[in-house]
């Protein structure tokens, strides 16, 4: 999309310019134009939410469209995705700051046999920033690796994303395993992907489906209140 010798500066776009610059640029996996288009925006004042939304996560949208159409193919995906993740590495700490003190922790990860993180990430992200303990596990994670996390750090939330129609279904592995355990009243679960939906999490006994990471922050506080208001009414 960029021609080489272009000599483009970011700094003289109007600020809807350079939104669609940055979503060209994380397009054509430009990393460092990104950061700085994404530095310029916070620059300007703009929350570091609003950078995510509408300039990275609107980019990687017209990826998504493009690689479903055969467009673009894996490698190119990888390039917008690492670009995606250098701009998500500026904001991270930028949400988080922008949090309450701890109001609950969750453990969360990419279920076996996908390794999408984008979305997961972005999850984690907005949950510090909401004021919550976020412990990732990372992708491709299975059974026993959840286990060992919620052993270790007793969380209030368990949340599972999955991007493939083939690996949805594992979610129902990891949640069926609760009940085998009699595990499963002890986490809100709350499941997310693009494939899910909410009548998916409700076939396999999840608490919630969350459509993106703000509705995964505020099912989260929800489900938290409601867990300190039984506490409340049991003590
Ligand atoms: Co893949 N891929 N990919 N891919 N990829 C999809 C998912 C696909 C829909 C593309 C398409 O065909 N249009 C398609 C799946 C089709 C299907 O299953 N029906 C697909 C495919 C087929 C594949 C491969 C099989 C391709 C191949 O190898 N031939 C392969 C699978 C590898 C594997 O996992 N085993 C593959 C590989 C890859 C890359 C490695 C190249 C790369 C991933 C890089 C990375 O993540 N580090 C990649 C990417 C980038 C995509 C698309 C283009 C973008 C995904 C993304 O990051 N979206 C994607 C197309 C699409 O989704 N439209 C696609 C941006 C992100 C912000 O959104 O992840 O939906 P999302 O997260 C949202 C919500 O869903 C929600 O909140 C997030 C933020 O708002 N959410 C949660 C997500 N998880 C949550 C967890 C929660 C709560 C909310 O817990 C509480």
């Amino acid at each position: 999309m960029s021609d080489a010798g272009d000599e483009l500066d970011l700094r003289e776009l109007d600020d809807d310019e350079l939104v669609k610059q940055i979503q060209d640029d994380l397009y054509d996996g430009l990393k460092d134009e990104v950061v700085e288009g994404t530095n310029i925006l916070l620059e300007r004042g703009w929350t570091p939410y609003r950078v995510l939304t509408e300039a990275l996560v609107g980019g990687m949208t017209v990826v998504g469209i493009d690689f479903r159409d055969g467009i673009l193919f894996v490698p190119e995906v990888l390039l917008a995705a690492n670009a995606m993740k250098a701009g998500m590495a500026i904001l991270r700490p930028l949400l988080a700051e922008t949090g309450a003190p701890t109001v609950g922790k969750m453990v969360v990860a990419t279920v076996k046999g996908d390794i999408h993180d984008i979305g997961k990430n972005l999850v984690g992200m907005m949950m510090e920033g909401a004021g919550f303990e976020v412990i990732d596990l990372g992708i491709n994670c299975d059974v026993d690796k959840f286990f060992a996390a919620l052993d270790e750090h007793k969380p209030d939330i368990l949340g599972m994303s999955a991007l493939l129609t083939t690996t949805m279904p594992y979610m129902k592995v990891v949640i069926d395993t609760l009940i085998e355990r009699g595990r499963r009243d002890d986490y809100i679960v709350l499941v997310g992907g693009a494939p899910l939906n909410e009548a998916f999490a409700k076939a396999i006994g999840a608490d919630a489906y969350c459509r993106d990471a703000a509705v995964a922050v505020e099912t989260a506080k929800e489900f938290m209140a409601r867990k300190h208001n039984q506490r409340g009414l049991v003590s």
